[in-house]
């Protein structure tokens, strides 16, 4: 089951698309539908037709219905440095270090992982809605991540494609600066799906792909799957729930391996798109905060 969310003149309707296609309005919310779902496969809601929602993907809005994000995480938290990749890029930036080694080589080695809060519902956004870079930052990029929806006992009840958003000149600059790096308005962007784990076979077996569109080109444009993953999704998730109350439909996002440079950084109008296999495509333009006077 994949599940999506439209608003419409100030209400949210949640649907739930089945096999061979079959949409239904679910009868309550998401969340719930989700727990339902991976208890024992069963969906409250009538059946829909004529709802067009690859129209939908393709447009954001059709008459006086707009996509928006699946569910509204009341917490979303992330992983750090659990590619190769990252350890790397992140390592290459003049950064604080400990015994001589940097900090994001030694939390990759480390045992115990990288995890940081990253959001709450009013600074997410869904497919079409526009993600920001911090008025006071000139290096901001986008990080194209698999991310897991879970309840409160860290059970996976979906997967989704999640943007941890992060001015990286903030956290080059004093790793102290993390929350203000990557928590802000407009800082995640997740959807247009949440898809049970039943439709993903293996989780380690994803590809993801960037592309950042400047005046209608690809400005920058990466891959990577999922196998690459150092720590793997149950590990993090253990850390999460670790003496940590969690509510039900916590998101959590498992880390980049797609870390563009210095002269990539997002600009306002660019648009960022993230397809991941099984998953769909998450598009959302970019703003830039004003600075005020
Ligand atoms: O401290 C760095 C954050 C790392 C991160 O967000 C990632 O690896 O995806
Ligand atoms: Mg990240």
């Amino acid at each position: 089951m994949k599940i999506f969310r439209v608003v419409k003149r100030g209400y949210y309707i949640s649907y739930a698309i089945l096999e061979n296609n079959i949409v239904i309005r679910l009868d309550e919310d998401p969340v719930r539908a989700l727990i339902r779902y991976s208890e024992n496969k069963e969906v409250l809601g009538d059946k829909v037709v004529g709802l067009d929602y690859e129209l939908l993907l393709k447009n954001f809005q059709v008459n006086d219905v707009k996509i928006t994000k699946p569910i509204d995480p009341l917490e979303v938290w992330g992983s750090g440095i659990s590619y190769e990749m990252a350890r790397e890029r992140y390592s290459e930036e003049n950064v604080a270090k400990i015994l001589g080694k940097t900090i994001y080589d030694t939390v990759y080695d480390a045992v115990r992982p990288e995890i940081f809060f990253k959001a709450t519902p009013n600074r997410c956004v869904g497919h079409g809605e526009a993600i920001a870079v911090r008025s006071d930052s000139e290096w901001t990029l986008p990080e194209p991540e698999l991310a897991v929806v879970i309840d409160s006992n860290g059970k996976i009840l979906g997967y989704t494609i999640m943007d941890d958003v992060s001015a990286r000149d903030l956290e080059a600059e004093n790793p102290l600066y993390l929350p203000q790096s990557k928590i802000y308005a407009g800082c995640c962007a997740f959807g247009p799906f949440i898809v049970t784990p039943d439709e993903v076979k293996n989780p380690y077996n994803l590809d993801i792909k960037l592309r950042i569109l400047r005046e209608g080109k690809v400005f920058y444009e990466g891959s990577v799957n999922t196998s690459k993953m150092r720590r793997k999704i149950e590990e993090q998730i253990e850390y999460i729930i670790r003496d940590n109350p969690i509510p039900d439909g916590t998101i959590l996002t498992t880390g980049t391996a797609i870390v563009p440079g210095r002269d990539k950084g997002l600009k306002h109008r660019d648009v960022v798109e993230i397809s991941i296999s099984s998953l769909g495509t998450l598009i959302t333009p970019v703003i830039k905060h004003e600075k005020e006077d």
